[in-house]
C-alpha cells in the first residue's frame, strides 16, 4: 500500500466539546483541517495496529467525503479491518452497537447531532472507545494536545471505497466490510422489548403512532422497526427519507422544531404515542394525546416500570441522569433503594458506570435516554421503551405519567436557550454568577430561599477522575433549583442554558402549565445572571 505524508500546521481550534469537534461544515473543509484532527486522534491512540476500526455517520452534507478520507487515513495508519455502514450511514446507537458486537477497536462516528447540515451549516466527528462509549474526557483532552502539535498526516493511495454495496473484501491488505446498518440494531431492539406484545396492540388497534424522523438517520432505522417488525400502518413514519441537509430544518426533536409532530398530537384524533429522532439518532422526544413528556420524566417513569420490559424485569442495579437533568428520577431511585448518581452534561461520564454495572439505565434533559444495551444514548430505543409499557400498561401516556406524578410528585421543568451571545458577555456571566456564590446562602426571594449554591464538580465513582467547572446550581430549600451552564455543542458565539426545576407535591397543582409554574424561578434566574439585560434579548432563542 502507497502511504504518502503530508506536512500539516495546526489549527488552534480543534477542542472537542460536549460530544466531539462540531464546527461548520466550510471549517471542515479547510486544507488539512479533518485531516488534522483525524491524525490526532489516530496519534492519541496506541496498539491498533490490524486491529478494526467502525465508521459511520448520521449522512449529513459532508458525510460520504469524510468517511472517503478517514478510510484512506486508518488504512494509513495502520488499521486492519473497517466496519462501514451502507453509503457511510450508521445511527448513533447502532454504530456504538457494532463496536460492540463486533469487539472493534473503536469507532469514528460523523455528525453534529441535531444541528442543521447543509454547506452552510454544521458538521462533526468523534471518536468512541471499545466499550461503544464516546471517549472519556482523558482522552479528549490527550487528543487536544496532539492537534495543537501536529505536523503531519498519512493518507494511503488508495481508490474511493464504494459505500453502497454491502460486501467484504480485501485493499491491499485492508479488509473492509460495508454492512446494513440497520439489521445489527433491529435485532438487538427484538432482545430488549417484547416485540410480539406491541404487534399484538398495534394489530388489535389498541396502540397508533407517528414517528418523526426529521429526514434524518433514523428514517430508515425506524422504518424498518416500527412499520416492518411491529406493523404500524404505512406512512406511521414520516420524514423518514435521510436527507443532506435534513431538507433544510433542525433535527432536534422538541416542540420548537418537530412542529409537524406537535400539531398532530395536540389535533383532532391524535394517535396513542407520537416521538421524534435526531439528527443522528440519539435523541428522542415522546409525546401523548395532547401530553408532552419532559425527558426528565421520561427516564423517570422508565426507571419506575422498567420491571415491565423483559430485558430489565429482574430490575435495574441503579440509575444516572445529568446535573442539570430534573431529580424526578432520583424519587424513583429513592422508593426503589437503588443508587442514584449525577454526573456533568455528556454521555461521555455515564460510561464507566455502565461498565462497572453500577447503572442500568440514565439519561439527560437535553432529550437524551439509554441503557446498558449500548454506550450511546438511544432515541428509538425510548420509543420502543414506551411502546412496550403502554402495551403492557393499556393506558394512554396522559395517565401513565399523571399515575407517575401522583405517586412521587412531579418535577416542573424546562430549559431557556440563549443562543450565539457574543462569548464575552457569556463568559462574563458565568463570572459574574460564581461571584455571588459565597452569598446566596440563606438569600430569600418570597417562596424561594437558597439552601446551596455552588459550581458542580464530578468524581468519577469507578476511575476517581475529576471533572470540574460543570455548570452552577443554586438549589431551594422547597427542593426547586435553578442551574446554569454553556453548552458545549454549539457552533456560533455561545449558548448560555438555564435549567428551571420546581417540585410539587400538591395533587391539585399537578397540571399546571409550566411555564407559569415556572415564572417566579426564571425572573430569579434573571436577577442573578442578567442575561437579558447583558444581551439586551427580551427572551430565550429556545424553551425546551
Ligand atoms: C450531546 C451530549 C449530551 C448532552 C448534549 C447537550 O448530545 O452527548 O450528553 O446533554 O450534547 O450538551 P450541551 O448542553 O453541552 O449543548 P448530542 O445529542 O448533541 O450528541
Amino acid at each position: 500500500m502507497q502511504v504518502k505524508t503530508y506536512t500539516t500546521t495546526p489549527y488552534d481550534d480543534q477542542k472537542p466539546g460536549t460530544s466531539g469537534l462540531r464546527k461548520k461544515v466550510k471549517v471542515f473543509q479547510k486544507p488539512g483541517y479533518l485531516e488534522n484532527f483525524v491524525q490526532s486522534i489516530f496519534n492519541s491512540l496506541e496498539n491498533f495496529q490490524g486491529k478494526t476500526l467502525v465508521l459511520g455517520g448520521d449522512g449529513r452534507f459532508f458525510n460520504r467525503q469524510a468517511i472517503q478520507i478517514i478510510i484512506k487515513m486508518a488504512a494509513a495508519n495502520g488499521f486492519g479491518e473497517l466496519i462501514i455502514g451502507q453509503g457511510g450511514l450508521l445511527s448513533t446507537p447502532a454504530a456504538s452497537n457494532i463496536i460492540r458486537q463486533y469487539q472493534a477497536f473503536g469507532g469514528i462516528i460523523l455528525s453534529a447531532s441535531h444541528n442543521p447540515g447543509g454547506p452552510d451549516e454544521d458538521f462533526g466527528i468523534k471518536y468512541n472507545v471499545s466499550n461503544g462509549g464516546p471517549a472519556p474526557e482523558k482522552f479528549t483532552d490527550a487528543l487536544y494536545q496532539q492537534t495543537k502539535v501536529i505536523t503531519s498526516y498519512k493518507i494511503a493511495e488508495l481508490d474511493d471505497v464504494d459505500l453502497d454495496s454491502i460486501g467484504e473484501w480485501s485493499l491491499e491488505g485492508l479488509k473492509i466490510r460495508v454492512i446494513d446498518s440497520v439489521a445489527d440494531y433491529a435485532q438487538l431492539m427484538a432482545k430488549i422489548f417484547d416485540f410480539e406484545l406491541i404487534k399484538q396492540s398495534i394489530a388489535a388497534g389498541l396502540i397508533t403512532l407517528r414517528f418523526d424522523a426529521m429526514h434524518a438517520i433514523t428514517g430508515p432505522y425506524a422504518t424498518q422497526i416500527l412499520e416492518g417488525m411491529l406493523g404500524a400502518t404505512a406512512g406511521s413514519v414520516f420524514n423518514a427519507v435521510p436527507l443532506e441537509d435534513f431538507g433544510g430544518g433542525h433535527p432536534d426533536p422538541n416542540m420548537a422544531h418537530a412542529h409537524e409532530l406537535t400539531e398532530i398530537m395536540f389535533g383532532d384524533n391524535p394517535p396513542t404515542l407520537g416521538a421524534a429522532s435526531d439528527g443522528d439518532g440519539d435523541r428522542n422526544m415522546i409525546m401523548g394525546a395532547n401530553i408532552f413528556v419532559t425527558p426528565s420524566d421520561s427516564l423517570a417513569i422508565m426507571a419506575a416500570n422498567a420491571q415491565l420490559i423483559p430485558a430489565y424485569a429482574k430490575g435495574i442495579s441503579g440509575v444516572a441522569r445529568s446535573m442539570p437533568t430534573s431529580q424526578a428520577v432520583d424519587r424513583v431511585a429513592q422508593a426503589l433503594k437503588i443508587p442514584c448518581y449525577e454526573t456533568p452534561t455528556g454521555w461521555k461520564f455515564f460510561g464507566n458506570l455502565l461498565d462497572a454495572g453500577k447503572i442500568t439505565l440514565c439519561g439527560e434533559e437535553s432529550f437524551g435516554s439509554g441503557s446498558n444495551h449500548v454506550r450511546e444514548k438511544d432515541g428509538l430505543w425510548a420509543v420502543l421503551f414506551w411502546l412496550n409499557l403502554i402495551a403492557r400498561k393499556r393506558q394512554s401516556i396522559a395517565d401513565i405519567v399523571l399515575e407517575h406524578w401522583q405517586k412521587y410528585g412531579r418535577d416542573i421543568y424546562c430549559r431557556h436557550d440563549y443562543e450565539a451571545v457574543d462569548t464575552t458577555i457569556a463568559n462574563d456571566i458565568l463570572d459574574f454568577l460564581r461571584s455571588q456564590l459565597p452569598n446566596l446562602q440563606g438569600k430569600v426571594w418570597g417562596d424561594y430561599v437558597v439552601k446551596y449554591a455552588d459550581e458542580f464538580s464530578y468524581t468519577d465513582p469507578v476511575d476517581h477522575s475529576v471533572s470540574s467547572q460543570q455548570g452552577i446550581r443554586i438549589g431551594f430549600s422547597n427542593g426547586s433549583r435553578i442551574v446554569f451552564r454553556l453548552s458545549g455543542t454549539g457552533t456560533i458565539g455561545a449558548t448560555l442554558r438555564i435549567y428551571l426545576e420546581r417540585y410539587e407535591r400538591d395533587a391539585q397543582s399537578l397540571l399546571q402549565d409550566a411555564q407559569v409554574a415556572l415564572a417566579e424561578l426564571s425572573d430569579i434566574a434573571e436577577q442573578l445572571c442578567q442575561v437579558k439585560q447583558r444581551t439586551g434579548r427580551t427572551e430565550p432563542t429556545v424553551i425546551t
